[in-house]
């Protein structure tokens, strides 16, 4: 989608940190880290969030946990663990509109989240 950041980054028309690709997805260090390991995985296929998913688009996430998971371990969250968070709309947080799960860990966390 023109004018969007992470199809930029995607394309490898912005820099990024690379930590992980495939024909589908790519995932990156994020630029404000709030963990000792903070990725960010995205479709290469724009959708803006959830919200705008039909049943069409969500055949696109059918391994979408396998490469959680494969991102994690590589990233050494085993044995840790890891947060996944997916901030949908503006006022969950939301401040890029091409969906992208943060895998956060590294860190003791708390709950609730806020
Ligand atoms: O998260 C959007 C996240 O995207 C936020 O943690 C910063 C990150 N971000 C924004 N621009 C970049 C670039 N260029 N590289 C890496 N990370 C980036 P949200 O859930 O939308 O608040």
């Amino acid at each position: 989608m023109a004018d969007c950041i992470f199809c930029k980054i995607a394309a490898g028309e912005i820099p990024s940190t690379k930590v992980y690709e495939d024909e589908n997805w790519y995932a990156f260090k994020d630029i404000e880290p709030c963990a000792p390991v903070h990725i960010l995985v995205i479709p290469k296929k724009h959708v803006d969030n959830i919200l705008a998913f039909d049943e069409e688009y969500n055949k696109n996430f059918a391994d979408f946990f396998l490469v959680v998971k494969k991102i994690a371990l590589e990233a050494g969250l085993k044995e840790s663990g890891f947060r996944l968070v997916i901030n949908t709309g503006e006022k969950a947080g939301q401040s890029v509109f091409h969906f992208h799960a943060h895998i956060i860990g590294g860190k003791e966390m708390g709950w609730p989240p806020f």
